[in-house]
């Protein structure tokens, strides 16, 4: 049997209620993740960790606000709210996360200059993380994916999964998404056309 891992995304406070950039009912998922994490025996968590002034961030761009975007030289980007500045209290994993199990924590969003969804690829997406380097080298070849946000962070990594030849499955009921206009059918659909198993 192919080796799997789960690979949680992003369950972080800034994402949940009372976070910079809620996700609406985002903390629902955190029983599931738990369950999840018990369940299997390779466990790999990201964490987005944004150094201040990121130029995701709404704040570095005079005169934009949160959820437009800007055309930056990787592409489109769509500007945050603040979030998970690194070493703050946003940036920590949700309390009630069972996380200690995890081989891997991988943080992503580090570089000053570009925003990472993906934990494959920077949005660029040619920049690696070293995750496909990591799985490879260690046998896996299937990952499950579960977190926040289904339409970002969660979907921009199970389509480079696909990409980078990789089993791939989203546990969507242990997922919440944003919704920027329609943006988790849209990535919902993209994940299927890429062949991507929704349960
Ligand atoms: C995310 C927007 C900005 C996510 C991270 O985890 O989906 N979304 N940074
Ligand atoms: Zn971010």
């Amino acid at each position: 049997m192919a080796k799997e891992a789960l690979i949680v995304i992003d369950i972080q406070n800034d994402f949940c209620p009372g976070g910079a950039l809620a996700v609406d009912r985002g903390d629902e998922v955190v029983p599931l993740i738990n369950e999840l994490i018990r369940r299997f025996d390779h466990v790999i968590l990201t964490q987005d960790w944004h150094p201040a002034g990121h130029s995701s961030f709404a704040s570095s761009h005079p005169g934009k606000a949160a959820f437009e975007t800007v055309t930056m030289p990787y592409g489109e980007q769509t500007l945050w709210p603040d979030h998970c500045v690194q070493g703050t209290p946003g940036a920590e994993f949700h309390a009630g996360l069972e996380w200690t199990k995890a081989e891997l924590v991988l943080r992503k969003g580090f570089r000053k200059t570009i925003d990472s969804y993906s934990a494959f690829f920077e949005n660029d997406h040619s920049t690696p993380t070293g995750l496909s380097g990591y799985l490879r080298e260690r046998g896996v070849e299937k990952v499950t994916l579960a977190g926040l946000a289904t339409d970002f962070c969660v979907a921009y990594s199970a389509l480079d999964a696909r990409r980078q030849g990789f089993d791939a499955t989203v546990i969507l009921e242990a997922s919440r998404g944003i919704d920027i206009s329609g943006s988790v059918a849209a990535m919902t659909e993209k994940m299927r056309a890429a062949g991507v198993e929704l349960v």
